[in-house]
């Protein structure tokens, strides 16, 4: 089980700042930027390459909420929104989730 699935559940802390019945959003422990929240689905999905097509809903969702914790947080000047995907992507829990970072100017490329 993941560390993601144990907030899901409660069963360990998160500053939660947003939750329906089929996501979760959520501050990161380790913030990069001034606004750092992540957005992962209840369902649990390993990572982006282990969704299909019969998840399209559930995937806009996800995006739908990154969008409106934005607007929450008042990213007005722009926001990213990134995911991390296994190994080479720099994913390092197994529980997909979507970045939403602003709060400040961020640079292009990543590393
Ligand atoms: P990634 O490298 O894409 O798998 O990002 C994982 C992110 O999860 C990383 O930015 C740190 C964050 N994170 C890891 N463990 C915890 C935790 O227990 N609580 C919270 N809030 N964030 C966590």
């Amino acid at each position: 089980m993941s560390i993601f699935q144990k907030i899901i559940d409660r069963d360990i802390p998160a500053d939660i700042v947003f939750e329906d019945d089929r996501c979760l959003a959520f501050r990161d422990i380790k913030p990069q930027a001034p606004v750092h929240i992540l957005v992962i689905p209840k369902k649990v999905i390993p990572q982006l390459s282990d969704a299909d097509d019969s998840d399209s809903e559930l995937l806009g969702h996800l995006l739908s909420t990154a969008r409106q914790v934005a607007a929450d947080e008042g990213l007005d000047g722009g926001f990213r929104v990134i995911i991390n995907n296994g190994d080479d992507g720099g994913q390092d829990v197994p529980h997909l989730h979507l970045h939403v970072l602003g709060g400040r100017k961020l640079k292009w490329p990543p590393g």
